[in-house]
């Protein structure tokens, strides 16, 4: 991870199985197979033409993937925020991204869940993800607009990816949940106000998790394990209180510091769930 770590531990994920595991460098993507099963992680630098270094890194994710099917994507942009040609850096990332699910015919309605976020300014620009051999199912939130149909007025292309999945094929008993934040309909909420973004957020998650009831999936809240980015890192005592009072069904997350999308957004939170039968 290219941020600094506010809080908790470890750095790194570790995705088991038992199944035979082949690694390789594929051009800018790196890769561990196994029968079915592809983690892919690209990183090539991006402090100029995000745009086009989008497109790059996609196509080359896409070119490993192949026949299989995205279950969940991380996107970790340096300067997200910051600006390019008088365009904000993460608007071009999208078109980047659109072009790259057009290239490759991917509709945005079977998209992967996901997460973007900031990372330094002198960081490459990350993606990495996971792809199964069985496409997972789409998970929206009915209180949110789906984030490929937002309005135009956060970008000429909106962002690709479903609010959370039922993994499919070798993923089939875990719930991905996307970087969720303080969003109702398209709009961000609460302004300046961590811990009522912080409220907002959770109760989007355990929408979420009623929502995959609904399709019969049973998360439960103390399976999951979240990530959660933080914009200011003066705000770490009150995220803190406020995940021990609204999520005291898990340990306290990782805490990461991280730009979140939208320069009025100062928390969001990502994570999976094991399914409970
Ligand atoms: C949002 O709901 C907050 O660009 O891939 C969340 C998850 C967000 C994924 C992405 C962005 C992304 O729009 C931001």
């Amino acid at each position: 991870m290219p941020q600094p770590v506010l809080a908790g531990s470890p750095r790194l994920e570790v995705w088991r199985t038992s199944k035979r595991v082949r690694y390789a460098r594929e051009g800018d993507v790196l890769t561990a197979r196994a029968d079915g099963i592809l983690l892919a992680m690209a990183m090539i630098p991006a402090n100029q033409a995000i745009l086009a270094r989008t497109e790059d890194v996609y196509g080359a994710l896409f070119r490993a993937k192949g026949s299989l099917h995205w279950q969940r994507l991380h996107n970790y942009i340096p300067a997200i925020l910051g600006a390019e040609d008088g365009n904000e850096r993460y608007r071009l990332f999208n078109a980047g991204r659109q072009a790259a699910f057009a290239a490759a015919l991917h509709p945005v309605e079977a998209a992967p869940a996901a997460c973007g976020l900031g990372a330094p300014a002198t960081s490459p620009l990350l993606v990495y993800g996971l792809a199964t051999a069985e496409p997972g199912r789409p998970i929206e939130n009915p209180d949110q607009v789906s984030a490929y149909r937002y309005p135009p007025r956060y970008g000429s292309a909106p962002p690709i990816f479903a609010r959370a999945t039922h993994g499919g094929g070798a993923a089939a008993r875990l719930f991905f949940l996307s970087g969720t934040a303080a969003i109702l309909g398209h709009e961000s909420l609460h302004p300046g106000d961590v811990a009522a973004q912080l409220e907002t957020t959770i109760a989007n998650i355990r929408k979420l998790i009623e929502a995959a009831a609904a399709q019969g999936d049973r998360v439960r809240a103390e399976k999951l394990r979240l990530r959660v980015y933080l914009k200011h890192e003066a705000d770490l005592p009150e995220i803190q209180a406020g995940l021990a009072r609204l999520l005291p069904e898990i340990e306290p997350p990782p805490i990461l510091a991280a730009d979140i999308c939208r320069p009025e957004l100062l928390v969001e939170i990502e994570g999976h769930a094991a399914l409970t039968r």
